[in-house]
């Protein structure tokens, strides 16, 4: 149902609308696409922006927002979908085993509106991410819980589980790695250095230049292999914006392949994986969280627009504070303000984001390099 398409649901909705909306609504010039370099200009409400070509996730969300969904709901419709589809291996149960073999969930949700979060991080035995942040945000004063006890929680609120969350793919996965002495993995200045656990400590050194000639093993990590790449990190991250104008985000992943058993990504952490404020606008990001989730990235694009940057220049500059510290990292975000303007902008790789607004057809995919 486009919103140019006004059918009875819309109606009622249009009847209980607060004037702001009315105003977003019907007076917003339909700007045109201006595709490039440049912020992205949209018709409207409603609006789905996800992480990477997932088009399914995109198309689910768009499902529930167009026929009246709030944005909340409808994050959770496109995230679930991702999860059950198993996006990339990286979203939902079945992927990036863990240096145990185990497959964790991290997810996030938010609501503009009240700024309520609800999270889980590391959660084990339940592939349902996004509704186990659903259910933190909405049925506890929490914000984020955390591993089995997420689990726990998540079961005894409805959710299926105890479920085992592996899959042939990550158990051979996990095995090859294996039968490869554990290399890559994300151990630094340990002892032994090129094989498996268990590990001990050697001296920490503060970067990779740094020696000292009375330790034997002083590598800052166990391999120079990348551990962040194209197929073992993908988050999905998704904003939407539904028919009143509220916006939600929300963020699900099972993290980064062979991680130390324990960690969480940036994935649940708001500010760092995804961010909304209602009167400004939202933010997706993907990448390594580990260093992401160091400068809260999203809540960084979030306040820029605030203070009226262009979603270009904020992704832009979210990205650029990172790479001044980090120059080698892999990351993106997308920035999206009230007015439906999206942009992305990329590190280290080149970075794939979804939108569906009412004047496309069909989903469409934008395409942003590291040096746009
Ligand atoms: C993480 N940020 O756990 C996630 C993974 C990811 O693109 O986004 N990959 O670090």
């Amino acid at each position: 149902m486009h919103s140019r398409d006004l059918g009875e649901h819309f109606h009622h909705q249009f009847i209980s609308m607060p004037a702001n909306s009315f105003i977003i609504i019907f007076l917003l010039p339909l700007l045109s696409l201006v595709v490039g370099h440049e912020t992205v200009q949209t018709e409207e409400y409603p609006l789905v922006v996800s992480t990477w070509p997932f088009v399914e996730a995109v198309r689910a969300a768009w499902k529930a927002v167009d026929g009246g969904s709030s944005a909340v709901n409808s994050v959770v419709e496109g995230c679930s979908a991702c999860e059950e589809l198993r996006c990339d291996g990286t979203v939902g149960p079945g992927g990036s085993p863990d240096e145990n073999g185990e497959t964790t969930i991290d997810a996030l949700i938010m609501d503009a509106l009240t700024m309520e979060v609800g999270a889980v991080a590391a959660m084990r035995y339940v592939t349902d991410g996004i509704k186990a942040a659903r259910l933190v945000m909405q049925h506890t004063e929490h914000t984020l819980l955390v591993g089995e006890k997420a689990s726990e929680f998540a079961i005894s609120m409805g959710l299926p589980g105890p479920t085992n969350l592996s899959s042939p793919e990550s158990m051979e996965k996990w095995t090859k790695w294996k039968d490869g002495s554990c290399q890559p993995n994300f151990r630094k200045n340990v002892s032994p250095a090129n094989s498996c656990g268990p590990y001990s400590p050697t001296h920490y050194l503060r970067h990779p230049g740094e020696t000292c000639s009375s330790t034997a093993h002083m590598l800052t990590s166990n391999s120079g292999l990348p551990l962040v790449g194209l197929h073992s990190h993908d988050t999905i991250s998704m904003a939407v914006i539904d028919r009143m104008g509220h916006i939600a985000v929300g963020t699900s992943t099972n993290g980064a392949t062979f991680k130390i058993p324990g960690r969480v990504g940036d994935g649940p952490i708001a500010g760092s994986s995804a961010y909304a404020v209602e009167e400004v606008g939202a933010c997706c990001a993907t990448g390594d969280g580990d260093i992401m989730m160091r400068f809260l990235p999203c809540y960084q694009v979030v306040e820029s627009m605030r203070l009226g940057m262009e979603p270009k220049l904020a992704a832009k500059d979210a990205m650029a504070r990172i790479a001044r510290k980090f120059p080698d990292f892999l990351g993106a975000v997308v920035a999206l303000n009230k007015k439906g303007e999206h942009a992305g902008a990329c590190h280290g790789w080149t970075f794939k984001y979804s939108v569906r607004s009412p004047s496309m057809e069909d989903v469409e995919v934008f395409t942003v390099l590291p040096s746009d």
